[in-house]
């Protein structure tokens, strides 16, 4: 029978295993049900909005969707440098369908943080329903962008 391993190695095994077997939460906040939210949306009554990057703003400023209401929000890099779409309570606050680079990938999600759109061009479209209303803030979080005026307001009525 093999010697066993002294306790402190045996209980960080415990630890890893115990955070294998348990299923990933939802971001603490996260819309729980945005399975059921997307599904029963109606895609084809799908708005889409343009968000413009650029040094050193977001166009327009203000975003206004309406809950319930499904949307494309293309997010595009008009600038010369890369640009941050950080809007964490936000996007908590909607169901997830899809991320979309344009012509190029897809990527299923149930929660996102904050997204990277690089320069010249890059472009990223999130497919989402707004579910809960409120006001709330997006910034870009590289270097002194917010400072220079890279922060917005996005309004779910
Ligand atoms: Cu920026």
């Amino acid at each position: 029978m093999p010697r066993l391993p002294a306790l402190p190695a045996l209980c960080a095994t415990a630890a890893l295993l115990a955070a294998c077997q348990t299923p990933p939460a939802a971001a603490p906040g996260h819309v729980t049900d945005g399975a059921a939210i997307v599904a029963a949306a109606d895609w084809d009554a799908m708005e889409t909005v343009t968000v413009e990057l650029a040094e050193h703003s977001f166009t327009p400023s203000v975003l206004r969707l309406r809950a319930g209401k499904p949307y494309r929000i293309q997010l595009r890099n008009v600038g010369e440098k890369d640009h941050y779409y950080t809007a964490p309570e936000f996007f908590r606050a909607v169901a997830w369908r899809k991320l979309m680079v344009a012509r190029q990938a897809e990527i299923k999600v149930d929660y996102v943080n904050a997204a990277e759109v690089l320069a010249r061009r890059g472009q990223l479209d999130l497919f989402l329903v707004p579910v809960r209303k409120g006001s709330y803030l997006v910034v870009c979080t590289i270097d002194d962008h917010r400072e220079h005026g890279m922060e917005g307001t996005i309004v779910v009525e």
